[in-house]
């Protein structure tokens, strides 16, 4: 038996009992055959198959790291959340993601990238769920399933299939902005330190006073914006899919430690009534000029996780979790999104997964929640019901008893949002062709749509396409079916 030189530990069990061998089943003679009492055998192979976790539904593929966020500037006219104080330092946990990819996929696929933020507050975790995009695809929480699934495997053969992507895109026109978007540029960053954060979705903020606030969050990245061509982007995803993971972690192992700026636009609350465009649809961006960023403070990325799958593949962020001074806005696909982020972690990670290590709060959690598997925190509360009249805990209603809401009326109904003086499905679209790409920008986008419309897209669904680029820009529209129909 070889002998565990002394400067290791010895090897146990999961129950810490030392084991006799790392190498040899327990058997009748050498030759024999295998006993049923090696437990630890037995234990090491039903642990094995028992390793996995279901993946992600989307964002499966992903990297993150710990850090600190600190308030560089005074918002606290804005909002009473202790983390955005003057001068405030909080500890946070990011990570970035592909979307549409599974946990093996390349890092370099052109996709929108999470940048999902969890800052460990005084009142509780604040969850910033957002993506390296400032839009999205759709505008009602009814259709992201759908869209996602048209980004996916086709169900028949397995395969990842354009045609369903441009079928449910020109089906779809409020995609267009976030298409433009994703088809160009920004739809594949160099690292996960080259591009920027959003919280795409207005929320709400409250300062002191009870005074009630729009905003939309920026956190631009300080290392600056790059991004890789499709044909860099391919190669790479050939040569080493982990890229960007490997850049995060390296950059922090070696002290290069990426920084984010966060702004805010904020909108005085009686502006969103009769704004130009919808502020709570979130295929719509506020142009900077209407409400310009304010700075608040930084985050800086320092501290990799000792552990990947305990700290990163069981990260559980929510956007439901917000704290004193900010709440949600009409945003329908935010409000869908208060639901399904915990029903996912309750199904992929168990129900006690805010006791999991990246997801515990730094402050006492005082709730009646009680049980359930894996559970291990006793429960604070002397008694498992409220109200008790044995010092149990109570809802602090004169410190935290203001709902972060809005008064609204009206019948039940299923209908698209009320439109606003602009709202239309190209207008801002076409805007970021003419006004924010250059022409070289421009001529990459139209060589990324025309490859991906030549992989596999079919009439009537071409046709469509073409029609759809047409709408958000004649020119670029134009030059795209020239290319695709062979001049
Ligand atoms: Fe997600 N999204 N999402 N999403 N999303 C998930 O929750 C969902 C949307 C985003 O690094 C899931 O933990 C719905 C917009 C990120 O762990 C799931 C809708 C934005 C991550 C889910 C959306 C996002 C997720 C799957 C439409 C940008 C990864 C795994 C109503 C503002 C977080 C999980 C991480 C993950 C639901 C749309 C960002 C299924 C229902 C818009 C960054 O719950």
């Amino acid at each position: 038996m070889t002998q565990a030189p002394q400067s290791v530990p010895f090897t146990t069990s999961n129950s810490g009992i030392p084991v006799e061998s790392d190498e040899h089943s327990l058997t009748i003679g050498p030759d024999g055959p295998i006993l049923l009492q090696d437990h630890y055998l037995i234990e090491k192979m039903a642990q094995f198959n028992r390793e996995r976790v279901p993946e992600r539904v989307v964002h499966a593929k992903g990297s993150g790291a710990y850090g600190t966020f600190e308030v560089t500037n005074d918002v606290s006219q804005f909002t009473k959340a202790d983390l955005l104080q003057p001068g405030k330092r909080t500890e946070m946990l990011a990570r970035f993601s592909t979307v549409a990819g599974e946990l093996g996929s390349p890092d370099t696929w052109r996709d929108p990238r999470g940048f999902a933020l969890k800052f460990y507050t005084q009142h509780g975790n604040y969850d910033l769920v957002g993506n390296n995009t400032p839009i999205f695809f759709v505008r009602d929480s009814q259709k992201f399933q759908d869209f996602i699934r048209s980004q996916k495997r086709h169900p028949v053969t397995g395969l990842r299939n354009n045609d369903m992507q441009w079928d449910f895109w020109t089906l779809s026109p409020e995609s267009a902005h976030m298409v433009t978007w994703l088809m160009g540029d920004r739809g594949i960053p160099k690292t996960y330190r080259n591009m920027n954060g959003y919280s795409s979705h207005t929320y709400m903020w409250i300062n002191g006073g009870g005074e009630k606030f729009w905003v939309k969050y920026h956190m631009k990245t300080d290392q600056g914006i790059d991004f890789l061509t499709q044909e860099a982007a391919d190669e790479l995803a050939g040569k080493d899919a982990d890229v960007h993971r490997r850049d995060l972690y390296e950059a922090i192992e070696r002290g290069d430690h990426p920084s984010w700026t966060m702004y805010v636009q904020v909108m005085p609350f009686d502006d969103a009534q009769d704004y130009r465009f919808n502020p709570f649809d979130l295929t719509k961006v506020w142009p900077h000029g209407d409400y310009p960023l304010i700075e608040v403070g930084r985050m800086t990325l320092n501290k990799n996780p000792e552990d990947y799958f305990i700290h990163i593949e069981q990260a559980a962020f929510e956007p439901s979790n917000m704290v004193p001074g900010i709440g949600p806005s009409p945003d329908k696909m935010l409000l869908g999104r208060l639901f399904s982020y915990p029903d996912t972690h309750r199904y992929r990670i168990g129900p006690n997964y805010a006791q999991l290590p990246p997801n515990r709060p730094r402050v006492d959690v005082h709730s009646y929640a009680k049980d359930g598997p894996m559970r291990y925190e006793p429960a604070r509360t002397a008694r498992p019901y409220a109200p008790n009249s044995y010092g149990g805990p109570a809802a602090d209603v004169q410190q935290f008893g203001d709902p972060a809401g809005w008064h609204t009326a009206g019948e039940m109904v299923r209908e698209a949002y009320r439109l606003h003086r602009e709202d239309d499905d190209f207008g801002q679209a076409h805007t970021m062709v003419r006004q924010v790409l250059d022409e070289a920008a421009r001529d990459r986008l139209v060589s990324n749509v025309t490859k991906h419309l030549l992989q596999g897209v079919s009439r009537p669904v071409l046709d469509r396409a073409l029609q759809y680029w047409r709408n958000i820009d004649k020119e670029i529209g134009d030059r795209i079916a020239h290319n695709v129909n062979g001049g």
